[in-house]
């Protein structure tokens, strides 16, 4: 009897991680300019509007075209396999600044967006002038839909963000396994202090990279 009454609790208990396993509550932000790794012309620039008085972007003016080159890279730690989205707190003037190319390893190839120009990868941005927060999406040439992403281990991954359009400006990543489109469920916000166990300094090299640039021109 007591051991039919300890199956019965270990599959209930089991039922019970099957029901609420689903999402686990994982959420994260980042400030974009603590970025482990910037690619000129993708550049830290000041905006005392912007969490952390900073953001990142390929500086250009925005209805003009340009971009494709520069990108940002994030090392991140995901403590449990899973399906995540990403958010991204964002400036686009219009429709020459509003889009990135998004690639995250391991759950999508080691691929070069900005040479193969795979639209997989091809963040639409929400248009604003105002800082303002838009779900990574894929911006198909059959319609835009957001996008997620099987972690399939714990540990180590590497997200890219890369320019596609200059001019287009990003505040802060904010990472979560809630798969809700509904920003007001969802809830996205700037990072907090428990956000960052190791701290991260940000990449004031790149300032120099992209005068060095400059100059050489
Ligand atoms: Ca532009
Ligand atoms: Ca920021």
């Amino acid at each position: 009897m007591r051991f039919k009454t300890l199956i019965l609790g270990t599959l209930f208990i089991f039922g019970l991680l099957l029901t609420s396993g689903i999402s686990y509550g994982y959420e994260r932000a980042i400030e974009a300019e603590m970025a482990d790794a910037i690619e000129a012309p993708m550049e830290v620039a000041d905006d005392a509007d912007a969490s952390g008085g900073q953001f990142v972007w390929m500086e250009g003016p925005p209805v003009t075209g340009g971009g494709g080159e520069g990108w940002v890279e994030y090392n991140l730690f995901i403590p449990e396999p899973g399906t995540y989205a990403l958010w991204g707190k964002v400036i686009a003037w219009d429709g020459n600044s509003d889009s990135f190319w998004v690639t995250w390893q391991p759950a999508d190839p080691d691929e070069n967006a900005q040479e193969t120009q795979n639209t997989e990868f091809r963040w639409g941005v929400a248009q604003s002038n105002e800082w303002h927060w838009d779900r990574i999406n894929h911006w198909l040439d059959g319609g835009t839909f957001e996008r997620e992403w099987e972690i399939e281990a714990a540990g180590d991954t590497t997200l890219r963000i890369a320019v596609r359009e200059d001019a287009c400006m990003l505040d802060v990543i904010y990472i979560t396994d809630n798969l809700s489109e509904d920003e007001a469920e969802v809830n996205p916000r700037d990072p907090i202090p428990s956000d960052s166990l190791v701290p991260v300094e940000p990449q004031d090299k790149l300032a120099t990279t992209w005068g060095k640039l400059k100059a050489g021109r």
